[in-house]
C-alpha cells in the first residue's frame, strides 16, 4: 500500500523532504494515560506484548495522540532471547528478569537458533494488524535489540549499570561469548526479515548498552555482528542506534546501514564529519530536555534542528522517553519539529 505519509523512509534513503520527520524512542509504552488504561485492563506487560490486537492499539496510540511521523511496534527486545528458550518474568516497577541464565557452553548449546523466530507469530501478527489499522497514514518500523546487548541481559539475568557478569565473559570466555553472540545474530536476522514480511517498513537495532564496552572490545564483540545483520537485511532501511559509543561511528559509516542514531552526548557537526553524507542521522534532543518550559524546548529544538541541517536528518530524542514526562511537553518537540523544519 502506498503511504500517505512516507518522510521517514525518504529521509532514510537521503531523499529531499518537505520537512524533517519526527517520532520518539519507547513513545508508545512510557508517557500516555491512553496506554496506562489499556495496560491496566491486562495482567501486565507480557500479556499486552503477546496478545496482538492490544499491541497494535498500544503502537497506533502516539500517531493518532501525538502526531508522530512513525509507529514502532509495541513489543520488547527481551522476546528474542525467550524465543531461544531463555523466558523473561517483566516485575512491576523493577524491569526485566531471567529466572535462568546462560553461564556455559551447554546453555548456549541448549539455546533454539534456526527456527527461534518461529515462536515470535505474535509479533508479526501485531505488525500485520498494526499495519491495516494505520492504512497507510505512516510506516511501522520493527526493532531487535543488537546481539551484545541482548547477550548482557541473558548473562547477567537483570538490567545493571555495569553488566559485569555479561562483561566478565568477555575477558574470562571469549569463545563463549562469540558462540552465543553469533547464535543471537542468526536467530536476530530471520525475525527482522519476518517482521519486514508482516509489513515493518524499517528496522531498528537498539544497543542499549554498547557505551559500556572499550573501543577495542566493541569492535570485537559486537560491531562486527551488527554488521552482519545490516549485510543480512536488504528488504528495507535499517538504522543502527548504538547508546553512548561515539567511537564506533567511523565504523558504523562503511556498514549496509541506512540510518545512524545519535545520543545526546554526540555532537551533530562531529557526527556528520566523521559519517560523511552517505548515511541519514537520526535523534538527539536529551530526554530531560523534555522536563524545561515549553520555550526551553521550543528553542532546543531549533538548536538540535539547525545543527543537523535540512538533509538526512530523522528528528528524535537521544533515547527513550523518560516515563514521567508530561505528554503536552512531548507533542511541544514534535509541533516544534515539524513548525521549524518546514520548507
Ligand atoms: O516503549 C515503547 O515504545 C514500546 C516498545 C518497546 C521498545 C522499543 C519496549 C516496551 N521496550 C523497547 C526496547 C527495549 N527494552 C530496550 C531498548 C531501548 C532502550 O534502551 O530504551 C531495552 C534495553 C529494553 C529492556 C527493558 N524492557 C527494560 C530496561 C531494563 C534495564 O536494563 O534497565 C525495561 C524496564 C523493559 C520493560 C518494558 N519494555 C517496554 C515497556 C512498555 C516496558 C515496561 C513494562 C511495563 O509496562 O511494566
Amino acid at each position: 500500500m502506498q503511504l500517505k505519509n512516507d518522510l521517514l523512509l525518504r529521509a532514510a534513503r537521503g531523499e529531499k523532504t518537505e520537512r524533517t520527520p519526527v517520532w520518539l524512542m519507547r513513545q508508545a509504552g512510557r508517557i500516555l494515560p491512553e496506554y496506562r488504561a489499556v495496560r491496566n485492563s491486562v495482567s501486565g506487560f507480557k500479556e499486552l506484548a503477546e496478545t496482538p490486537e492490544l499491541a497494535a492499539e498500544v503502537t497506533i496510540q502516539p500517531v493518532d495522540i501525538l502526531g508522530v511521523d512513525a509507529a514502532i511496534i509495541f513489543s520488547d527486545i527481551l522476546v528474542v532471547p525467550e524465543a531461544m528458550g531463555l523466558p523473561y518474568e517483566m516485575i512491576e516497577q523493577r524491569g526485566p528478569l531471567f529466572p535462568k541464565t546462560i553461564q556455559s557452553q551447554a546453555d548456549v548449546d541448549a539455546l533454539r537458533s534456526a527456527d527461534a523466530h518461529l515462536e515470535l507469530e505474535y509479533v508479526y501478527e501485531a505488525i500485520r494488524i498494526t499495519k491495516k489499522n494505520l492504512n497507510g497514514r505512516v510506516p511501522l518500523l520493527g526493532f531487535a535489540g543488537a546481539p551484545w546487548t541482548i547477550l548482557a541481559y541473558m548473562v547477567e539475568g537483570h538490567g545493571s549499570k555495569t553488566f559485569s557478569k555479561a562483561k566478565k565473559m568477555l575477558y574470562a570466555e571469549p569463545e563463549l561469548a562469540h558462540s552465543l553472540l553469533q547464535k543471537i545474530t542468526d536467530t536476530t536476522i530471520k525475525y527482522l526479515k519476518t517482521q519486514i514480511a508482516a509489513g515493518a517498513n524499517l528496522v531498528q537495532l537498539f544497543d542499549s548498552w554498547a557505551g559500556i564496552l572499550s573501543p577495542a572490545q566493541y569492535q570485537e564483540f559486537s560491531a562486527r555482528y551488527i554488521a552482519q545483520i545490516c549485510d543480512a537485511i536488504t528488504e528495507a532501511p535499517v538504522t543502527i542506534f548504538a547508546k553512548g559509543a561515539f567511537f564506533a561511528l567511523s565504523d558504523f559509516a562503511k556498514y549496509n546501514c541506512d540510518v545512524i542514531g545519535l545520543d545526546w552526548n554526540m555532537d551533530a557537526t562531529t557526527s556528520r564529519q566523521i559519517i560523511g553524507s552517505g548515511k541519514t542521522l537520526q535523534g538527539n534532543l536529551d530526554p530531560c530536555a523534555l522536563y524545561g518550559s515549553f520555550d526551553t524546548i521550543r528553542t532546543e529544538t531549533k538548536k538540535m534542528l539547525d545543527a543537523f541541517g535540512p538533509e538526512r536528518h530523522i528528528a528524535n530524542l537521544g533515547h527513550g522517553v523518560y516515563p514521567d514526562t508530561d505528554p503536552e511537553k512531548v507533542r511541544c518537540f514534535i509541533d516544534a519539529v515539524k513548525e521549524f523544519s518546514s520548507r
